[in-house]
């Protein structure tokens, strides 16, 4: 086999993540790309599909997450033998697939439109805090949300989300992390 060059995002999730851990399962050696969203950007229109993850090996470029773990899946001992063991496979892969879409539609449905409102409400507020012109349980909630929207927990929801359709609420929660309550609280907790 010819060398092998998987090219994705530069996350820990995603499509690619299952056949880079095949491939690490299975001690096969390639090469880990890894990009970022502008570099995509750049390179778009020169993938196959105009997508990632593509796979450049046997002299070609390939694409589609679902083939590349069932080709590695074979050779690391992680697809099944038998049609229909490999068929309840598949259908896992599948509907993870469709999960992917409704995350999605999510994104750039109620996730924007819950945070594109809340933003309305802080500024409507004065823009500091939600209620009572101090720090309330709102502030706590909304804090604790977006944070883990930040953070990227959350697969196939771009971590750029908030600062994208809501910038003040990204400014909240830096506000919110460092009010000294919750900053004693997660140093308590180590953190
Ligand atoms: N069916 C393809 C879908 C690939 C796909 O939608 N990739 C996304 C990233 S996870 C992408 O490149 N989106 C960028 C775009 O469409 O511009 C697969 O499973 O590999």
């Amino acid at each position: 086999m010819s060398t092998i060059k998987l090219t994705y995002f530069d996350v820990d999730g995603g499509r690619a993540e299952p056949t880079r851990i095949a491939l690490s399962i299975g001690g096969i050696e390639f090469e880990d790309h890894r990009i970022s969203f502008s570099e995509f950007g750049q390179m778009r229109s020169s993938t196959p599909f105009n997508a990632l993850p593509a796979i450049e090996m046997n002299d070609g470029v390939y694409t589609q997450s679902n083939a590349m773990n069932r080709y590695f899946g074979k050779q690391a001992g992680l697809y099944p033998e038998d049609p229909w063991q490999a068929f309840l496979c598949d259908e896992v892969m599948d509907a993870g697939d469709e999960l992917k879409a409704a995350r999605e539609k999510l994104v750039d449905g109620a996730f924007t439109t819950y945070l594109k409102t809340l933003n309305a409400r802080l500024e409507a507020a004065g823009g500091e805090y939600f209620a009572d012109g101090r720090l309330t349980v709102a502030d706590l909630k909304v804090f604790v949300w977006i944070r883990g929207l930040n953070s990227g927990v959350l697969d196939y929801v771009p971590t750029g989300l908030a600062a994208r359709v809501a910038p003040l609420l990204v400014q909240h929660m830096e506000r919110v992390a460092a009010d000294p309550g919750v900053a004693a609280y997660y140093e308590g907790r180590g953190k």
